[in-house]
């Protein structure tokens, strides 16, 4: 017998009450152990209202694909209404990421043949690679100042500059310098807007923004300042590609850059892209800046793994003469190591969808319409899908163990990240680059946690040294 919805296990019934404590918990900043400790508590299925959004939440591989067969043609994920409600306010366009129905599929079928399709990759491979050799110049020449043969530090801003130029470069077939010694101050500004807006959305998942605009809160004017400063930056960027296209008459030699492509295909309206084009810009930062350096640190923590990957990017370098896109095709251990960091370490603490028919997870009957989370911090840290957990273990992505909806950081399905390609190719480009002329040190016995600030970032600051091979 199909158990009925109303019994699934959990704190489903007093919001308020659930809001109360979650905040006294310091929730906010601890969303992905709560999950962790809700699936302990009640096993691989609960329900859970915290303020105004009520779901059913799933740990488990088979149930994912259960919840991903249900999504529907226009697959839907839970509305981050401080997103929405400052594009409202401000009277801007949504882009890809907000967009739902209709109007997100015909937007997103252009977008992915720009984006995300495996024929773009040989645009975006040579663009990425200059900003990758920038980027190991630029560490050597920092060691070179120590004058000490080596380089101790936080690398997190010097990620995220990494991170932007990587992703304007391809938006945008135009470098920003951001790989200089002096950097447009305008850059800069929008990096630190962007970390902003994030921490300040995630209160806004609880309690109404809407709410918060009335009263005046300082979180939701905070937001407002933040996407200001990512929306001005991008407009700048765009207004220039624009003009310079319009002076430019013929098709251009060179890959001109996602925006100049889109531009002259002409299928979307202008608003559209630049809606479009500002969040895969803004989307296009701390996500893999953060991953790279939660890679490091583990490279750090685990020296004969790191002395591995060097020799398979050193052997790859060999068969490919050196062509980046042939060496991508030959570092399956740098590509198992991505996969790990995103396991242990996932942007996204959950996927969800709200289910377009009827479902059955653990035997309960779950009706169309509702919100179904995927833990995906929780399930990356479940022995019952990883066998020992807390290793770091790039290898068990090679094996022939079943990865059936277990590699799902990135999401899934025609809803799946858009930027994903992009992150890819980027990040391991980087770390190519950085087996090829460092080795990555850290000071013994730091261990460092997650905290949630709408993605996962480091609870503290990670301190490496990099010296040269
Ligand atoms: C959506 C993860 C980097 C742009 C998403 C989603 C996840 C994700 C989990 C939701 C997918 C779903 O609901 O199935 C990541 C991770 C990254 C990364 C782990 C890097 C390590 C990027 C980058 C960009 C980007 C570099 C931009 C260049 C987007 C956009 C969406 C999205 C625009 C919304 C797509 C849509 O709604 O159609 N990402 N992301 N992401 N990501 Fe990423
Ligand atoms: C945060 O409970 C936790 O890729 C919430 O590049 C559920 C939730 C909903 C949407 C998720 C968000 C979480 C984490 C950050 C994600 C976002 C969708 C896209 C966004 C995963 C899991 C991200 C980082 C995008 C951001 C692009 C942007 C801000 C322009």
């Amino acid at each position: 017998m199909v158990r009925p919805f109303s019994e699934i296990p959990g704190l489903w019934k007093n919001g308020a009450a659930n809001l109360y404590n979650f905040w006294k918990l310091d929730g906010f900043k601890n969303l992905h152990r709560i999950m962790l400790q809700n699936f302990n508590t009640f096993g691989p299925i609960y329900r859970e209202k915290v303020g105004y959004y009520e779901s059913v939440n799933i740990i488990n591989p088979e149930d994912a694909a259960i919840l991903f067969k249900a999504e529907g043609n226009y697959p839907k994920r839970l509305k981050v209404e401080a997103w929405t409600s400052y594009r409202d306010y401000r009277n801007r366009k949504y882009g890809v990421l907000l967009k739902n129905g209709e109007d997100w599929r015909s937007n997103r079928v252009i977008l992915n043949k720009e984006v995300i399709s495996p024929k773009v990759l040989g645009n975006f491979v040579p663009l990425l690679e200059e900003v990758g050799q920038d980027f190991v110049a630029r560490v050597h020449k920092k060691i070179m100042r120590t004058g000490q043969n080596k380089w101790t530090t936080d690398l997190s801003q010097e990620l995220f500059k990494y991170a932007l130029e990587s992703v304007s470069s391809v938006l945008y077939g135009e470098r920003l310098g951001l790989m200089l010694d002096y950097i447009d101050p305008e850059a800069q500004h929008f990096i630190n807007c962007i970390t902003v807006m994030f921490k300040t959305t995630s209160p806004m998942l609880y309690i109404p923004p809407a709410l918060l605009r009335k009263v005046g809160a300082k979180v939701w004017r905070d937001h407002v300042e933040a996407w200001d400063g990512i929306f001005n930056q991008a407009d700048r960027c765009i207004h220039n590609i624009y003009r310079q296209l319009r002076l430019e008459a013929g098709t251009p030699k060179k890959y001109p850059g996602v925006l100049a492509s889109l531009l002259m295909l002409d299928k979307l309206s202008i608003e559209d892209i630049k809606a479009s084009i500002t969040e895969l810009m803004a989307g296009g930062v701390d996500t893999t800046s953060i991953t790279l350096l939660w890679t490091l640190y583990e490279l750090a923590r685990h020296p004969n793994l790191q002395e591995e990957l060097r020799a398979e990017v050193a052997a790859a370098r060999a068969e490919s003469q050196g062509d980046m896109l042939e060496m991508l095709k030959r570092i399956p251990l740098v590509k198992g190591a991505l996969k790990e960091t995103l396991r242990l370490h996932p942007v996204a603490v959950s996927l969800q969808r709200y289910i377009t028919e009827d479902i059955i997870i653990q035997n309960y009957h779950i009706p169309a319409g509702t919100l179904v989370q995927l833990g995906l911090y929780a399930m990356g840290r479940d022995p019952k899908v990883f066998p020992r957990p807390e290793q770091y273990q790039p290898s068990r992505w090679l094996r022939t163990e079943t990865h059936y909806f277990r590699s799902l950081s990135f999401g899934f399905g025609p809803r799946q990240c858009l930027g994903r390609r992009i992150a890819e190719a980027e990040m391991q480009i980087f770390l190519i680059h950085m087996l090829e002329n460092f080795r990555v040190e850290k000071e013994r016995h730091v261990e460092v946690q997650s905290t949630f600030e709408l993605i996962l970032l480091p609870e503290k600051p990670i301190i490496l040294t990099l010296k040269p091979l």
